[in-house]
């Protein structure tokens, strides 16, 4: 007699992707890790289709994106495709009756990525948005301080979401361009996760904004640009708390510097992206840095190392833990803090209201929903 020992009981999930680039390599990883199989691809073109499976070792490539969503053998599509698509594809995936994870930002408007959280709701199906930084293990270490009162009631935040490869005038993506990226870039693309990490952590919301935005550059590559590179946003929370958030794509010698600082009335906690495995705990007498390990760690935080203490983990364990939690989650569990469409929603909400600030200049405006 033999003993299947890849059957969990719950099924394969059979995934098909949309994309082809560096964020769908991230996902296929993933999914293989999660157990998952990846059953299509399918990019813009016959071409770029038949590339991208190649590439990412996929079962086969579908000509169309509308192949792969209608296939029978899918289970969960994978958006990562440009910004102006997501929230089509991502209504005609839950049409279809698939589950889905949708890059950031799930829409480039509120309103649309409000309709697909109210889809998702009604027809009962996973709808996740990789806001992966909820999964580092300091991270969650952080945020069960904070929920268990340890850090005191929170007076301030100092937060930064600072890269650089858009530093030069050369230096050009789609997301520059509101026709494929939506009406922000830098806030859209990471002050989102800078924000949905703040709220994660802190328990509570920010309930009003100052915003400022920055195009350095008009032009790049000679196509005109409008999109901002740099936003600066004073934040008021639910509970009174205020902040500072500098987000910049043109940082010099900053590629992924996320970095979460929180002053509480009796502790403070810094997380920082690029430096996972620490979170500094800073106290008036004696601060210290506690060092991930899954033998000292909060249930929350320890049930994410992967691997023993001083073995480092980081990005794309982040990302296969939010996908584990994700494939758990279509198979029936209830993970805590999995990101669904309703953040994703929540996120589209703080960028209008970041947008809308800036262009009064800089106006409080109250984030509602
Ligand atoms: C580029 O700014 C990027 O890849 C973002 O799109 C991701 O969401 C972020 O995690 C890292 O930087």
């Amino acid at each position: 007699m033999t003993t299947d020992v890849t059957d969990t009981g719950l099924g394969t999930i059979r995934a098909g992707i949309l994309g082809g680039g560096f964020m769908a390599r991230v996902h296929r990883t993933a999914a293989r890790d999660a157990g998952g199989e990846l059953r299509a691809v399918a990019t813009r073109s016959r071409e770029g289709s038949r590339d991208a499976a190649l590439a990412l070792g996929a079962g086969r490539a579908e000509s169309d994106a509308a192949g792969l969503l209608t296939a029978a053998d899918i289970d969960v599509v994978h958006i990562c495709t440009p910004n102006a698509t997501h929230a089509e594809l991502a209504l005609q995936a839950l049409n279809a009756g698939k589950h889905v994870v949708c890059e950031k930002p799930l829409a480039t408007t509120a309103q649309d990525a409000k309709v697909l959280a109210e889809t998702a709701e009604a027809r009962g199906l996973v709808a996740a948005v990789p806001f992966i930084y909820r999964y580092h293990p300091m991270v969650r270490e952080a945020r069960a301080r904070i929920a268990r009162g340890e850090a005191g009631d929170l007076l301030t935040l100092d937060c930064s979401y600072l890269q650089d490869w858009m530093l030069l005038s050369s230096d050009d993506d789609w997301r520059v361009r509101s026709e494929s990226g939506g009406a922000s870039r830098a806030f859209a693309d990471i002050g989102s996760h800078l924000c949905d990490l703040i709220e994660f952590v802190i328990g509570e919301r920010i309930h009003a904004l100052s915003a400022r935005t920055r195009r350095v550059f008009s032009e790049r590559s000679g196509q005109s640009v409008d999109t901002e590179d740099i936003v600066a946003v004073l934040v008021e929370t639910e509970s009174g708390a205020l902040g500072t958030l500098l987000i910049s794509q043109m940082a010099a010698g900053r590629k992924n510097a996320l970095t979460l600082e929180l002053h509480g009335s009796r502790q403070s906690l810094r997380f920082e992206q690029e430096r996972p495995e620490e979170l500094w705990i800073g106290m008036r007498e004696e601060s210290r840095l506690l060092l991930r390990d899954p033998a000292t760690a909060d249930p929350d935080s320890a049930r994410l190392q992967r691997v023993p203490a001083g073995h480092p983990m980081g990005y794309q364990d982040a990302f296969n833990s939010f996908i584990a939690d994700v494939y758990a989650a279509i198979a029936g569990a209830e993970p805590d803090g999995l990101p669904t469409f309703a953040d994703g929603y929540r996120s589209a909400v703080l960028t209008e209201a970041v947008l809308a600030s800036a262009a009064d200049g800089g106006r409080w405006v109250e984030v509602t929903a």
